[in-house]
């Protein structure tokens, strides 16, 4: 089913034709109502009625994150705050969190952007979703949750944490669907395994999954103990939060809603931009946002775009999979790695379960990165000789990948801590030490 035939469906030229004057209007609301976009305009020399084709946009500058802490908490509002009726915010590592303000109408957009991802998932209203989001200033649980609602899916919002609880709710009210982060389903997954409520003791058979990565040998895992569909989508509470973008039951890239959202690729280190196909930092501008309208934000995620009309039938640009952000690369003696080529290796190895972490640190001048995976049997930590050759095998099999040495060391099941919401996975003690 497609929840919005019209827009989901339409062909290239109208939707373009519509993003050029949501994208006219976007721009002039940002120029005559933030003194920050009017500011950087005029310092370029440029008006919105410079942009006369979407290709203008490139002569636009970027958004970055610190811009939001630096206008902190309402300067980037474009209406005054009697006009806004919600506000999120995100925490980042240090200082001020970065608030973002909708308005009525960002709502009803917000949850008709949730709604479709929700029903291209495959989800419907005999559907019971039980939401595993943090409900809060983060935007995942409020974000799905009104999504789901406009869709007729019966909602429960059982937030994150308590995961006995959620266990038990999940088995009493029939959750068929469950919505949250991929990390946190699969640690449920454990729990639901030690309290005995195996595939047949429940009703699960669809997971909506966002707000961080997960690489495709993790999704197998998760459906594999579920016994589920386990489909992405993505977002960013800068742009709207979850909404961003979703599959579809295909499972072949997140459908952008490109009404709401104008795409751009970038090379990250020239600002340039890049085509389709071709890897990059995704650079997002909302077109229809009237609390905090966003211009050529750098979201730092790292993906590529496919404008190829879809088997499903929606004819959306799709993008892939977040590969990485550009600051969650380490570089290790010069060489670039991102953790999910890290993930990729361990999941789905035999003897290893699916949690782990990369620990960085530095001796002198060397950086060195030491993988702690799981081991699903803990006997295995006293066959010395099985457990080096298990070590000797990852080394290699991450030296092919990564291209570097690392070290590997194999630890008792369930010690590596579990998340229950997004997972921490590098722990980088590099200046720490
Ligand atoms: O995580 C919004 C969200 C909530 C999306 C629930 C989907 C579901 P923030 O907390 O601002 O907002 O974090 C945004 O999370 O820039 C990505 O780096 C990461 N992220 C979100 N979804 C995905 C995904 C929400 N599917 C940041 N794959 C983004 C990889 C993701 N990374």
């Amino acid at each position: 089913m497609i929840w919005n035939r019209d827009i989901e469906c339409m062909n290239r030229q109208e939707i373009e034709a519509l993003q050029l004057s949501s994208l006219k209007q976007s721009a002039g609301r940002a120029y005559s109502s933030v003194p920050f976009y009017k500011k950087k305009m005029d310092e370029a020399g440029l008006r919105p009625e410079h942009i006369q084709k979407l290709k203008d946009i490139e002569k636009l500058q970027f958004t970055v994150k610190t811009d939001l802490r630096d206008n902190y908490p309402y300067d980037l509002f474009a209406v005054p705050m009697k006009k806004i009726i919600r506000l999120h915010a995100s925490s980042g590592t240090t200082g001020k969190p970065i608030v973002v303000g909708y308005t009525k109408n960002d709502l009803e957009n917000w949850s008709e952007c949730v709604a479709r991802l929700i029903v291209a998932a495959g989800g419907n209203d005999e559907d019971i979703a039980q939401v595993v989001f943090g409900y809060g200033l983060f935007t995942g649980g409020f974000g799905l949750h009104y999504g789901l609602e406009k869709v007729g899916i019966t909602v429960v919002p059982a937030s994150s944490g308590n995961s006995e609880r959620q266990m038990m709710l999940m088995q009493d009210f029939g959750s068929t669907i469950i919505v949250g982060t991929p990390s946190y389903a699969l640690y449920l997954s454990e729990i639901a395994e030690e309290m005995g409520i195996t595939k047949g003791r429940h009703r699960l058979r669809l997971g909506i999954f966002g707000g961080e990565g997960h690489t495709p040998e993790m999704r197998l895992e998760i459906e594999k103990r579920w016994g589920i569909l386990a489909t992405e989508n993505y977002g960013l509470s800068e742009i709207v939060g979850p909404g961003v973008s979703g599959e579809c039951t295909c499972q072949c890239g997140m459908h952008i809603n490109e009404d709401h959202f104008y795409p751009e690729i970038i090379d990250p280190d020239t600002g340039k931009t890049l085509d389709y196909g071709e890897k990059g930092e995704l650079v997002l501008t909302t077109l229809t946002k009237e609390g905090i309208p966003m211009l050529r934000y750098r979201t730092k995620d790292i993906t590529y775009l496919d404008p190829e009309p879809c088997k499903c039938g929606r004819t959306s640009i799709r993008m892939n999979k977040i590969l990485g952000r550009t600051d969650d690369m380490l570089i290790i003696r010069g060489v670039n790695v991102f953790p999910s080529q890290i993930e990729s290796v361990l999941v789905g190895m035999e003897h290893i379960g699916p949690h782990y972490q990369i620990v960085v640190t530095r001796k002198g001048y060397m950086d060195e990165i030491e993988v702690h995976a799981e081991l699903i049997d803990g006997s295995l930590l006293e066959r010395i000789g099985e457990l080096e050759a298990l070590e000797h095998n990852i080394r290699h099999k991450l030296k092919t990948v990564l291209q570097i040495d690392s070290k590997v060391k194999l630890v008792e099941p369930r010690s590596i801590e579990r998340s229950i919401g997004k997972a921490k996975r590098v722990i980088d003690l590099r200046g720490k030490m």
